[in-house]
């Protein structure tokens, strides 16, 4: 598939944004500035930004406790997620979300996620509403190896494969739950083999290579929105980092962890970009330089969003009525 050179440098630049707002993400709660718990995405990228960018703006998306970059490859603003993560009253959910419940609507970004395979029903029925509506749009779910031994995942593809639902199946196969090896939670050495039990593709994709990451995408959207029902799709990929910020990762052999570090899904695309398309260092030292800037405004942005009054706790937690209809 070949993509003007624009939108290669907006692949490289949106992978980039997420690396660079993890990393400071991380400085900033080591410096005591954000609360909670942070599970960074970092060495991921190139899998949210490979499959939406082969998304349209209809399209519905559910994630994982590891949500930050399928929200900024969704186009989040990173100053109300930064507001977010310092819970004041200009993040995306007033601070109630954090960075595990983030959500943006009007994005279609149904929620990151705390519970392992929890958004794999909600991106199902959001499939189904698409369906049954008529928009020509996918639901995509987002999650882990680990997810794919919870009774939700196998629930979700028997009945979106039944029902032919355009739903894509994302599985990012990091090789770990939590602390666990893959081998040591799982019969399956490839997730997508769990597709055949459904009766739907199974595809695996270089889950390091954002190009792969987009036509496989691309091809199981197109097969959906022609009424051809849901794909499973297993991006091999790794997280560089802990399970979460903190965690030293020593159950991981270093000579592992050089291997994929080795494969960095930003450095070896910046590399293709110059050897293969022709673009000079400058021009991404410029797009670093950009994202920068953005980081630093919406780190500004953050800390001057004040925090929310005690009362505010109770605000937006219970909805007073659903579609005309009163509750009490
Ligand atoms: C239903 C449920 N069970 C267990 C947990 C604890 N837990 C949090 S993350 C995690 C591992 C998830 O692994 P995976 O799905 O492969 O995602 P990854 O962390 O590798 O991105 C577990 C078991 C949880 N949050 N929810």
């Amino acid at each position: 598939m070949d993509l003007p050179i624009e939108r290669l440098l907006g692949l490289y630049r949106d992978m980039l944004l997420i690396r660079r707002f993890e990393e400071r993400a991380a400085d900033l709660r080591m410096a005591g500035l954000i609360p909670g718990f942070l599970h960074p995405y970092i060495g991921q990228e190139a899998v949210a930004v490979g499959v939406c960018a082969a998304l349209g703006p209809d399209a519905a998306i559910t994630s994982t406790h590891r949500g930050h970059g399928h929200m900024l490859a969704r186009g989040a603003s990173p100053a109300r997620m930064y507001a977010e993560l310092y819970a004041r009253r200009d993040g995306y959910n007033r601070a109630k979300g954090g960075s595990l419940h983030m959500i943006d609507t009007e994005l279609g970004f149904l929620g990151a996620n705390g519970i392992v395979g929890g958004g794999i029903p909600l991106a199902t029925g959001a499939g189904l509403q698409l369906k049954r509506t008529g928009v020509p749009a996918v639901a995509v779910s987002f999650f882990g190896d680990g997810a794919t031994n919870e009774g939700a995942f196998h629930e979700s593809l028997n009945l979106a494969s039944l029902w032919k639902l355009p739903v894509l199946f994302v599985c990012e196969n990091n090789l770990y739950g939590e602390f666990t090896r893959q081998d040591r939670h799982q019969t399956v050495k490839d997730v997508a083999v769990r597709a055949a039990s459904y009766e739907m593709p199974g595809v695996i994709a270089d889950g390091n290579d954002v190009l792969d990451v987009h036509s496989v995408a691309r091809e199981a959207a197109d097969r959906a929105i022609a009424g051809e029902g849901p794909t499973l799709i297993e991006a091999k990929t790794y997280r560089h980092r802990g399970h979460y910020e903190g965690d030293m990762g020593a159950y991981r052999p270093p000579e592992e962890v050089a291997e994929w570090m080795a494969r960095d899904p930003i450095l070896t695309f910046g590399a293709r970009l110059v050897s293969e398309h022709g673009v000079g260092q400058e021009a991404l030292d410029a797009v670093a330089g950009e994202v920068e800037q953005t980081l630093d405004e919406a780190a500004a942005y953050a800390e001057a969003s004040p925090h929310p009054a005690p009362e505010e706790a109770l605000e937006d937690v219970y909805a007073d009525s659903y579609e005309g209809m009163a509750l009490r």
